[in-house]
């Protein structure tokens, strides 16, 4: 019997050196240490026994057993490090090869443009202020000194979504509620916003583009104040030699109103194709805010002065770029868009 065993043992030791697979090693553990296996069996038959031979016998398959399950044990190991290492080695990556290019993006030319308006303005002690462009005609019009049937609405044709209520033809509404919710208070802001007219869209018009309003209430705000901040404005956007002319002009928001032109920067001011040979390029419309306006929104204009003006964003960022269609900024044409990657200022 002991002899048995000791075969079995060798047997068993055989197939797990031979084993080369973990099913292969528990095909083995099963056949020669489970219910049905042959140490099993040899274990039944020991009643056969005499009585000396018993413990000792039942020693030795404990041995037998112990040592089949310790090397079971080691291979089962052995054989799953060998299945680890060769994943690892399948799916081992090769660090040296050139990555797939993620494409960075960079700003919308209008949005620059926007930016760096802003923050001239923030740097000059402005705060940024926002309004609702879909607006009442109370706010875009009449508290802007323009009343129903007043015929300078005729300069601002609009989108109507009700009697009262339309998609605003600039960003002056803002004006009106700064300054009714500041409450007599000095008033220093900025708004860059989208606003909608039912222009047709031609090569320098849109019927939605980008304005940027500026307001500015307090004591003994004058002309000069206006003129100065927008030449600061000039100068930041397109250079130390630019000079700004202003021309009178009309809004009924404000008195006196002008239109402010800058030198063109491609000539300089000799006249050219870009400036139609005048010297100048208008960029936006401004004034004093006139008392009407003031006086409705609850200020003392015998008190206070104050000035105000209109950016149209796409123009100043078709002047600073040289894009000659306003168009270009609302197609999403990346062959447009990708020439502002390295463009500074
Ligand atoms: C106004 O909208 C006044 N609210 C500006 C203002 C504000 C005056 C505060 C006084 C005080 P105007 O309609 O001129 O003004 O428009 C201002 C600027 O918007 C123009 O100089 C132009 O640059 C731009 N603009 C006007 N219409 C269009 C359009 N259809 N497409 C693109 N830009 C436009």
């Amino acid at each position: 019997m002991e002899q048995q065993l000791k075969q079995l043992e060798q047997e068993a030791l055989a197939r797990i050196e031979a084993a080369v697979s973990l099913k292969e090693l528990n095909d083995v553990r099963v056949a020669y240490l489970g219910k049905k296996g042959p140490i099993t069996d040899l274990l039944k038959g020991m009643g056969k026994l005499s009585a000396e031979e018993r413990p000792k016998m039942g020693a030795l398959v404990n041995t037998v057993r112990e040592n089949l399950t310790d090397v079971l044990t080691a291979k089962s190991a052995a054989l799953e490090e060998a299945a680890i290492q060769e994943q690892l080695e399948k799916e081992s990556i090769d660090v040296t090869l050139p990555g797939a290019k993620v494409q960075i993006g960079n700003r919308h030319p209008l949005t620059r443009v926007i930016e760096e308006i802003e923050d001239l303005f923030v740097s000059m002690g402005y705060e940024i202020a926002e309004g609702p462009e879909v607006e009442k005609d109370y706010y875009n019009f009449e508290a802007l000194n323009l009343p129903k049937g007043h015929p300078a609405r005729d300069m601002q044709d609009s989108f109507y979504i009700s009697e009262e209520i339309l998609l605003r033809t600039h960003t002056s509404p803002v004006q009106a509620r700064t300054m009714e919710a500041k409450k007599g208070e000095p008033i220093r802001i900025i708004c860059p916003g989208k606003v909608f007219r039912r222009d047709t869209d031609d090569a320098t018009h849109s019927h939605q583009f980008m304005q940027i309003e500026g307001l500015v209430i307090g004591d003994n705000i004058r002309m000069s104040d206006l003129k100065g901040t927008l030449d600061a404005l000039a100068k930041k956007m397109f250079g130390a030699e630019r000079e700004i002319r202003l021309r009178p002009s009309f809004f009924p928001f404000t008195e006196p109103s002008v239109e402010v032109d800058v030198s063109c920067h491609k000539c300089g001011g000799a006249g050219c194709n870009v400036c139609k040979k005048t010297g100048w390029i208008e960029i936006l419309g401004a004034g004093m805010v006139h008392p009407n306006v003031l006086e409705m929104a609850g200020y003392d204009s015998k008190k206070v002065s104050g000035f105000a003006f209109g950016i149209g964003a796409e123009r100043i960022a078709m002047l600073k770029y040289g894009v000659d269609d306003i168009r270009h900024f609302y197609t999403n044409d990346v062959r447009f868009l990708s020439q502002f990657h390295r463009s500074e200022g």
